[in-house]
């Protein structure tokens, strides 16, 4: 079964090319995929995705994208992830695809996404108005974890805007109601940025290792080993505070800090500045294909737990 032949990661595609596309796959495979919407967005707008599921009792793992509008390459790379999944017939992937339950999210940022392709293409926060002169709080400074500590605005107009409290933000306050509400079926965290070729763990609020450090950072340089194989693209890996810079805040660290789910990894996906958030279209799917890769090779460890 082949997806819609209008969404072949040729081009980036608009939230409702997306959302058809989710609403296409629910229909194609409705034994094993199921709609999810997490909630509705500050101008109303579904946060929607999928959960695939082939077997009951699945540990499960999460793939958010799109919570900064303007990284048009990760709801790309999220979008590419599930369909491979679905369509795979590499044996590794097919046994992935049978031993976890995976939640994926394209665009957890639907307002943002929307405006960056009507109005302004640099968009990167949320659209909530809140009697300020500036509009949207960054929702990856608006998880109510260490929120506002560091790297992070109490400024509307900064694109690090916080928000005016720990989830502020319906598009944050409802996916953490969600994610809460399976939080007890997961063990990966996995969330898709650009860009600047970097592989992250928490945390990013101070340079302490979480219990796992070794664990992490072992498996995120075999990840970008695998990664850089595929076809060259070099990534660095670490944790936030020290691989890019000290933020807090942010929906990967709230998840860890929270729920102590052991498998949380963020990619900075590609380039490192040449395009930056306007990657040339015809750059998606070798980008996808190469966090594949990576994705693979966490995938296989978290299973083997
Ligand atoms: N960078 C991320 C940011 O939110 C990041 C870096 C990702 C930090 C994940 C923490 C967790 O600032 C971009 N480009 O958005
Ligand atoms: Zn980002």
């Amino acid at each position: 079964v082949r997806p819609r032949a209008d969404f072949g990661w040729t081009d980036y595609y608009s939230l409702d090319a997306i959302y058809a596309w989710l609403d296409s796959l629910v229909e194609t495979y409705p034994e094993v995929l199921i709609p999810i919407t997490v909630g509705r967005t500050y101008e109303g707008r579904q946060i929607r995705g999928v959960k695939l599921s082939f077997k009951e009792g699945n540990r499960g793992v999460i793939l958010e994208g799109g919570i900064h509008a303007r990284e048009w390459i990760s709801p790309a790379t999220v979008t590419y992830i599930l369909n491979k999944l679905l369509t795979s017939q590499d044996p590794v992937m097919q046994d992935l695809v049978q031993s976890f339950d995976y939640y994926v999210f394209p665009s957890v940022n639907p307002d943002g996404y929307v405006y960056t392709h009507t109005t302004d293409r640099m968009w990167r926060k949320t659209r909530s108005q809140g009697g300020n002169r500036c509009f949207g709080a960054d929702a990856n400074r608006n998880f109510d974890f260490h929120w506002l500590e560091i790297g992070a605005s109490s400024s509307p107009c900064s694109d690090t805007y916080a928000g005016s409290a720990p989830f502020s933000e319906i598009e944050t306050r409802v996916l953490s109601e969600y994610l809460t509400s399976i939080a007890d079926q997961f063990d990966a965290y996995l969330t898709f940025h650009s860009y600047s070729q970097l592989l992250l763990f928490p945390y990013g609020h101070n340079n302490d290792n979480v219990s796992n450090y070794d664990e992490l950072l072992a498996l995120g340089q075999a990840a970008v080993s695998a990664l850089a194989n595929n076809n060259g693209t070099q990534y660095a890996v670490g944790n936030i505070y020290s691989t890019i810079y000290p933020t807090s805040g942010v929906s990967m660290d709230w998840v860890r800090g929270v729920f102590n789910t052991p498998y949380t990894y963020s990619w900075e996906l590609r380039d490192k500045g040449n395009h930056g958030f306007l990657l040339p279209a015809d750059q998606i799917i070798d980008t996808a294909e190469e966090t594949l890769v990576s994705l693979i090779v966490i995938l296989r460890h978290a299973k083997e737990k």
